[in-house]
């Protein structure tokens, strides 16, 4: 069994990682070449994101065809030379899988929409509910409605995402084993990792009028998706002891994923969940402007990994990822405490109950690139919501202002290696711009200074591997109510573990529950602290991790 509990998983988005052939695009061997710098940093597992044949309207969530690699990221030869070299390295990769949905250039839509009736069932049509309405009034996650009216069929096919993304029906059984199929194929390629993209959304409840929301609850964690699960992990990774797999949870409960993370591994290893990441929405807005919620995040983030402990399931814990914005702009200061509070939200993260994902960068300390203008962004969603957001009524200079926060392209810009041309992401223009920060944020600078950012991650890495108490321990969550402190203690055997975060940039005293005398101190972002019998002075952004054993 692997022990995914002691590991750490670098999140790569090939595209905008590094680019080895001068085309402006990130690839496969890319990747190769930069393996030695993931090593260093101390990761057991890459997850890629999709580098399948795709028309990239969705930048690869939109699948033509799951057993060839897009040629814009190289060959089969190049992932196995990859999957190989990682391995040298103690690396297994793990693939990003999209079973929701295809592409629309996928065979079987072709087929379907060529009226094929097997492939027809392949995914979900319906009659609208008269003339030019469609079956029901659900909205597409990336804007518009979620139904796309199909002339020679006088039908709907259902799209969650983009209209080129059309969901598969897996209450077909024939759709099951299809996909059952695909999976089989990479397990043979010595595949040990997998990421299920929204999976909880395979299951379709029932196809009514949603009309308090935009229809999330009729097929969020559906009525078969159990099922659909454990069938998938019995007939393919289930097998394999050694694989490790996560899936992307969409608005999903708690009570869900209880059974989705369960340690009996019926279902899958972890989960993402992403209400901790919401707490800059207004419900489920996310294109609006507010500030954050320290003590709702607090909340979120503590009400998971209590209960989570407390039914024995485990989380994916995470800030950042190909779809999120870059965390120290979200939470921390980009500023005036760029470094210190890049470190106490990494310190947050990795000393918590689950598997710690970092997206690549993120061990930087990558910040949005404050795009401005319209051309700037690559993203079918925000360029969706930036028209969505002026019919609204909002000015071109507000819908740039919220563009700017919550856009997905924040994440996307290409990897920081250098302060050199297109921040040595490529020799030629990059298919998005390079932060102008690659000048003092890059990963040539960081690896020379010890006290980087880019050193505190590998420093939280090898606490992980050090320590079992960060990989074993339960979660208590401590002072629940402070305004500006995230403190919480791990329990293992005749270990202790006290994590202590000033989560903003203003000086405060903090008071434990018990006498810190017999604590020391294993990593900080400040060199000298001041303690004192139960209470502790934090400086701005402070983070703090002590360590005793009784
Ligand atoms: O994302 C699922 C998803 O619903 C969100 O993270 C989404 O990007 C966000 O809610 C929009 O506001 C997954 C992938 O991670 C994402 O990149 C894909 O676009 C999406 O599925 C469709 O495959």
């Amino acid at each position: 069994m692997v022990d995914f509990k002691k590991s750490v998983i670098y999140q790569i988005y090939p595209k905008s990682f590094y680019d080895s052939d001068g085309d402006g695009l990130g690839d496969l061997k890319g990747v190769t070449e930069k393996l030695d710098y993931i090593r260093q940093l101390g990761a057991d597992y890459i997850w890629l994101t999709p580098f399948f044949v795709s028309p990239q309207k969705d930048n690869g969530y939109d699948v033509e065809d799951y057993y060839h690699i897009d040629p814009r990221y190289g060959t089969m030869e190049d992932l196995e030379e990859l999957s190989r070299e990682a391995g040298k390295r103690g690396i297994s990769l793990m693939l990003d899988m999209v079973f929701n949905h295809t592409s629309d250039r996928h065979e079987w839509f072709r087929k379907a929409l060529a009226g094929n009736p097997e492939y027809k069932d392949f995914y979900i049509f319906k009659k609208g509910k008269k003339p030019g309405v469609p079956p029901t009034n659900w909205e597409s996650k990336f804007g518009g409605s979620a139904w796309e009216y199909v002339e020679q069929f006088d039908e709907y096919y259902l799209h969650l995402f983009d209209v080129s993304q059309p969901d598969l029906n897996w209450d077909n059984p024939k759709v099951r084993r299809r996909i059952q199929d695909v999976v089989k194929f990479w397990m043979g390629k010595g595949i040990k990792g997998f990421r299920f993209d929204v999976v909880n959304l395979i299951s379709k409840g029932e196809f009514r009028d949603d009309l308090e929301g935009d229809g999330r609850r009729f097929y969020t964690d559906g009525p078969n998706i159990h099922k659909y699960l454990q069938e998938l992990n019995e007939a393919t990774f289930g097998t394999d002891a050694e694989i490790i797999t996560v899936g992307e949870m969409s608005s999903t409960s708690l009570e869900n994923c209880y059974r989705y993370a369960s340690e009996d591994g019926k279902e899958l290893s972890m989960v993402f969940s992403f209400h901790h990441l919401k707490v800059d929405f207004m419900g489920n807005e996310k294109w609006v402007m507010v500030p954050f919620d320290f003590c709702k995040l607090k909340h979120i983030l503590f009400e998971w990994q209590t209960h989570m402990a407390e039914h024995h399931a485990w989380n994916a814990v995470f800030w950042c990822n190909h779809d999120q914005p870059r965390v120290v702009s979200r939470f921390g200061d980009t500023k005036e405490y760029w470094k210190e509070s890049a470190k106490m939200l990494a310190t947050v993260i990795h000393c918590m109950r689950g598997t710690p994902y970092i997206y690549q960068g993120e061990e930087l300390g990558m910040t949005n690139p404050g795009f401005h203008d319209i051309s700037q962004y690559r993203d079918v969603e925000s360029i969706n919501h930036f028209r969505i957001l002026q019919e609204k009524g909002l000015t071109r200079e507000n819908a740039y202002q919220i563009l700017a926060i919550h856009s997905r392209d924040n994440s996307r810009t290409p990897m920081q290696w250098s302060d050199q041309k297109n921040g040595g992401f490529s020799q030629a223009e990059p298919w998005i711009e390079v932060n102008d920060n690659c000048a003092y944020i890059n990963a040539e600078t960081e690896e020379k200074d010890e006290d980087s950012i880019f050193h505190y991650y590998q420093k939280l890495i090898t606490l992980r591997k050090k320590y079992d108490i960060v990989g074993y321990g339960d979660f208590e969550a401590l002072d629940e109510m402070h305004p500006s402190v995230l403190a919480y203690r791990r329990n293992y055997r005749d270990q202790k573990l006290l994590v202590i975060n000033n989560f903003y940039g203003k000086e405060v005293t903090w008071e434990a529950d018990e006498s810190l005398k017999d604590y020391t101190c294993i990593l900080s972002n400040y060199e000298h602290h001041m303690m004192d019998g139960k209470r502790i002075r934090l400086k701005p952004y402070e983070a703090l991790v002590l360590y005793r054993e009784a």
